[in-house]
């Protein structure tokens, strides 16, 4: 791990431990022309008890939650209201497990995009917190791992 990594994930866990929420390596699949939705993913690390909600960005008609399952032996996704976010616990949205869907996108998303995103996380209190991120758009093929 460099300085420079080691020092953002200090970071992060500091503001955690302030009861504070991060949202670090965002980033949204590619799209091909035509294709109307886009994965984005990203890391959570909520410094106290926490759940994402929803969301929504100006690219995108709406954005859900999404959960992976095996029906049978077939993989299937399907929107899920709320994501919980265990205090000091980084939550992965990735390809494969937990993930955002961008749906009834408004254009086309280039690698190299930034697409801002809204997330909105509601407190032990019932209050909502917003959380606003640049994903960066990655090629179609991207997997997460860099
Ligand atoms: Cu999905």
């Amino acid at each position: 791990m460099t300085r420079a990594i080691l020092g953002v994930v200090l970071l992060a866990a500091a503001a955690a431990a302030q009861g504070q929420i991060e949202a670090r390596a965002a980033w949204v699949r590619g799209t091909v022309q035509g294709q109307t939705t886009a994965g984005a993913y990203i890391q959570l690390i909520s410094g106290q008890r926490a759940s994402l909600v929803g969301a929504e960005s100006p690219a995108a008609g709406s954005a859900e939650i999404h959960e992976l399952k095996m029906e049978g032996n077939v993989m299937r996704m399907r929107a899920v209201p709320r994501l919980e976010l265990p205090p000091g616990k980084t939550v992965e949205l990735k390809p494969g497990g937990h993930h955002m869907m961008l749906v009834d996108l408004k254009r086309a998303l280039k690698k190299g995009d930034l697409v801002p995103i809204r997330l909105k996380v509601e407190l032990s209190d019932k209050t909502i917190k917003t959380i606003q991120v640049l994903a960066e758009v990655r090629e179609l093929a991207a997997t997460g791992r860099q």
